[in-house]
């Protein structure tokens, strides 16, 4: 029987994770945490905790009270607001992920932990950027995941860590928010062409970006974590990839169903984080080792995502 504890289960991932493993294993075995206690109104059906996930003992103390046996470690700080305070996002970043890594060694404990291709750097070729290239990340969110992908790596090589990772490219959903990363405007561009029908765009009008909608970011997390281990050889993080678009493209596509919505655009500092990040993705390694194949494409997406959104003004 598996008892899971996910971190950082309110945030964008997290609560669509949290519905899918509760589905999957039983509300019942499910734990959700993140720092924020106000989150709580988030999870009807799973039990909540209030957790900072730096905060190893507390963490030790649940594993042991509730028989856990796995942990989606997923509370992290993001590319752009982790630019803010760099050495505060390295600290939460780093230190939970330890912790977790530590008591997965101690417990025996199965573990995800997201990477993403923050990873990439300046370095690193931009297009069907393969599994291994050269990566010299640009931001403390990418530092932190490159070095988070070693540190898992370690732990499964040195003391045979069950730990699984994916390298997310931008997700896409309507069910929460995402904050403070550079892909967010995949997503507030759906909310502001429903409610203003305009979206001023902080990335320039042909930054392509990886992106992957969130029913295919689950699919291939359960996917990831379902695989026998011995098909497992990644340790560090596996690339996968979704659809790559820019943001004119979305909006020619949004345009289908809101003729009058319009994009206008303003550049910012979140723009060098995504001169230097992949355009697109190749996975052929999570193909081959587990048969990772996305599904939804842009037309779907942007066909999904209008539907579902609700705003204040419908
Ligand atoms: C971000 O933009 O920081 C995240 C990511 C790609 O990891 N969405």
């Amino acid at each position: 029987m598996e008892k899971i504890l996910i971190t950082g289960a309110a945030g964008q991932l997290g609560v669509e994770l949290t519905t899918a493993l509760a589905s999957k294993y039983g509300a019942s075995n499910i734990l959700a945490s993140d720092i924020n206690s106000e989150s709580a109104k988030k999870f009807n059906s799973v039990k909540f905790l209030t957790l900072d996930a730096t905060d190893s003992k507390h963490i030790e103390n649940i594993i042991v009270t509730e028989n856990i046996t796995q942990i989606y470690h997923l509370a992290a700080i993001l590319s752009a607001k982790g630019e803010d305070n760099p050495l505060f996002t390295w600290d939460l970043n780093m230190r939970s992920l330890l912790g977790i890594l530590e008591a997965a060694r101690k417990y025996q404990l199965k573990i995800f932990w997201p990477s993403s291709i923050a990873v990439f750097g300046n370095d690193t070729p931009r297009k069907n950027t393969p599994q291994n290239p050269r990566m010299i990340p640009g931001t403390v969110y990418g530092i932190s995941k490159q070095a988070g992908e070693q540190w898992c790596n370690y732990y499964a090589k040195k003391f045979k860590v069950d730990v699984r990772s994916l390298r997310y490219p931008g997700l896409i959903s309507y069910s929460a928010q995402p904050g403070g990363g550079t892909t967010d405007y995949a997503v507030d561009i759906f909310y502001k062409s429903k409610e203003d029908k305009k979206y001023t765009c902080f990335l320039s009008k042909d930054t392509r970006l990886p992106m992957m909608y969130m029913p295919d970011a689950i699919r291939a997390t359960l996917e990831l974590m379902e695989a026998p281990a011995s098909e497992i050889k990644t340790r560090t993080s596996y690339n996968v990839s979704g659809v790559s678009f820019t943001p004119a493209e979305l909006a020619e596509e949004i345009n289908k169903h809101i003729a009058d919505f319009k994009i206008l655009y303003e550049p910012d500092f979140r723009q060098h984080i995504a001169d230097s990040w992949p355009q697109s993705i190749n996975d052929e390694v999570a193909e081959q080792e587990w048969g990772w194949k996305p599904k939804y494409d842009l037309k779907k997406i942007t066909i999904d995502m209008l539907k579902n959104i609700k705003c204040e003004a419908y």
